[in-house]
């Protein structure tokens, strides 16, 4: 392939900016996209999960052809747990689009994937995007970009970037914003001409740095990269290295390319393509495949390491293993130890106990938790822990920094949620009928506000939190006020039970619902933990028969996400998870056991 006709480009943003739909539109306008083919939304968003949530998990390759370029396209997640994700493919990239939307501007993790790609020396070209919004202030947003790049010492020529304005929703794009036009010609021009060919010597050994890896049904682990000098063919023979390791030599069995979404079959490429190549077992990312009669490996990866963790153990409750298709305890830890090779940013130990799975965030481990269900593991977990470090001799915790924007009616209710939290505001701006508010936060204080934000807001609020240093401990923060409602035997729940228990608390499972001795129904009202009967029925007598429970009408018990439990458990209580059911329970189950448990500690 002509090196000088190739561009590969990275997308990047903060959360929901519009990258995946921004790929969506330069698929559908491409020259490689034939006029009957359509293309169904988010295609890149391919995982279930991802389409599901409406969000980028993992990074993804993809291509089209405008003219006579081969455009090789990046498109990231803009979720800061999946951060690491971005540093490491920018190493595919020779330049990168910063979207950022028209009426939000620059956001936390626009400034932390635009941080790496300026470290990366990456030309930038700004895409405004969704200038469609009413809400949109252009001028402002591109004043913001422009104050965040100095603030990272970009270069003269990053700071004199080129603007795409563009509502990717509506597949159109202009240089001038007064002009409106029905194509994103604008942008596949700006790729062109702002967005340098790959370098590298066509000549040279062969070297690929690894900076993803997929997994093929037939072939096995793909190794994803750019070739940064040389050229690769089918049976060539390669090594895997890094500066203190190389593999044995394999022959390369299958390359693959990108094209659209999808992985084309080649036999051959050169310096400046991204492919994908088969043959390796055990390949991770950061290792160089290099040619293995001249092996020149390419410097790793830093990663930022994993701020919280979460411990997996085997699932012992009384109903286990009758609904998920791997339950034991060596299935669990194989598969969690697969998980690492792919995600370099996920940590697993063994610690004797169960297994100490560590990652850069609550969505991060959430999303891992949810993946393992649908694969069919029952397993619990225990309370997500930030990971402390000492640090000059004193206990330190991860801090995040956290934009909210609300309706300036709910400021009272936010105030106080972080103070509770131990939040520090350190910026507020009034904008018209909305106020933004920054806080430096202790990582643990903000662990499961997601969900109270939204009622705090009525939905009205956008919230988005990333990692920022490591600081001094803060103290205790007390978050769950209240005790829980406890099931004092196993059986199945009845209405006329729960009914009683109406008053005790919020309920949050339903009638003729198993349960067992220990399981968590519902939360306390007040702040101790109450034994009750969920199972009891009403007594007979020679009007109704027993069992016929349906004269009463329950108010609709709460529902919780796996994110909202993940927060509401305490240290002595575990969530048990099965492909069907998610259900809290307090780690002993007996409550004279726990009782005695409680004394003696
Ligand atoms: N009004 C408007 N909405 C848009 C535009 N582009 C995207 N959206 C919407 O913004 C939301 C997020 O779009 P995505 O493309 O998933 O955003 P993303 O940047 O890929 O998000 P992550 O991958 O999760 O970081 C979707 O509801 C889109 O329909 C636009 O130009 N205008
Ligand atoms: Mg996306």
């Amino acid at each position: 392939m002509d090196q000088s006709k190739l561009r590969n480009v990275a997308i990047i943003a903060h959360v929901d900016h519009g990258k995946t739909t921004m790929v969506d539109e330069i698929f559908k306008q491409s020259d490689s996209m034939q006029a009957h083919h359509v293309i169904e939304e988010r295609l890149m968003d391919s995982i279930d999960l991802e389409k599901e949530r409406g969000i980028t998990i993992k990074s993804k390759n993809g291509s089209c052809t405008y003219g006579d370029y081969f455009i090789n396209i990046i498109d990231t997640p803009g979720h800061a747990d999946f951060g690491g994700e971005v540093e490491r493919v920018l190493k595919m990239a020779d330049g990168v689009l910063f979207l950022v939307d028209a009426a939000e501007g620059p956001m936390p993790q626009s400034f932390f994937v635009l941080k790496k790609a300026v470290a990366l020396n990456l030309p930038v070209v700004v895409v405004v995007n969704k200038i469609d919004k009413e809400t949109a202030r252009i001028e402002w947003v591109i004043d913001q970009v422009f104050d965040l790049l100095v603030g990272l010492n970009a270069s003269d020529e990053t700071l004199d970037f080129k603007i795409v304005y563009a509502s990717a929703k509506n597949g159109w794009a202009t240089d001038d914003y007064n002009v409106k036009t029905n194509n994103i010609k604008a942008i596949f021009e700006a790729i062109v001409n702002y967005i340098p060919a790959p370098k590298g010597d066509p000549n040279g050994p062969f070297q690929m740095l690894v900076s993803s890896i997929d997994h093929s049904a037939f072939m096995g682990r793909l190794a994803i990269g750019k070739i940064t000098s040389g050229a690769i063919a089918i049976a060539n023979n390669v090594v895997a290295a890094t500066e203190s390791f190389t593999s044995p030599a394999i022959r390369v069995s299958k390359l693959y390319k990108f094209e659209r979404n999808k992985h084309i079959e080649i036999e051959s490429a050169s310096v400046g393509e991204i492919v994908a190549v088969a043959g390796f077992k055990d390949i991770l990312v950061g290792q160089t495949i290099t040619s293995a009669s001249n092996p020149i490996p390419l410097p790793s990866f830093q990663i930022d390491p994993p701020t919280i963790s979460i411990r997996f153990l085997p699932n012992d409750s009384p109903l286990s293993g009758q609904e998920g298709e791997f339950v034991t305890s060596r299935q669990l830890r194989d598969r969690l130890h697969r998980e690492p090779l792919s995600d370099i940013a996920m940590q697993v130990e063994d610690d004797g106990l169960g297994f100490k799975v560590s990652g850069r965030g609550e969505l991060h481990l959430s999303i891992f938790i949810e993946k393992l269900r649908r694969e069919g593991y029952e397993f619990q977990v225990s309370r997500p822990e930030v990971i402390f470090k000492t640090i000059d001799g004193k206990k330190s915790e991860p801090y995040e920094t956290v934009t909210i924007d609300v309706s300036t009616q709910y400021i009272g209710k936010i105030i106080e949620a972080m103070g509770i939290r131990k939040g520090q505001m350190t910026n507020m701006q009034e904008d018209g009928p909305m106020t933004r508010l920054i806080y430096k936060i202790p990582t643990r204080g903000i662990l499961g506000y997601q969900a109270d934000f939204m009622m705090d807001t009525k939905g009205m609020g956008v919230m988005s939190s990333s990692f920022d240093e490591y600081g001094p401990y803060i103290g205790e923060i007390r978050l769950r006020q209240n005790g829980v409602l406890v099931a004092m035997e196993s059986g199945k729940t009845t209405a006329y039970a729960l009914e009683g228990l109406e008053d005790r608390g919020v309920l949050i499972l339903g009638s003729g619902v198993n349960v067992y001795e220990g399981q968590i129904i519902g939360k306390h009202s007040r702040d101790n933990d109450l034994t009750v009967n969920a199972c009891k029925g009403k007594k007979l007598t020679n009007m109704r028969a027993s069992g016929s429970d349906d004269a009463t009408t329950l108010t609709p018990h709460l529902q919780m996400t796996l994110e909202q439990c993940l927060s509401f458990i305490t240290d002595d209580e575990l969530i048990e998870f099965t492909p069907q059911s998610i259900r809290l329970r307090k780690m002993i189950l007996n409550e004279g056991e726990r009782k005695r448990h409680s004394k003696t500690n």
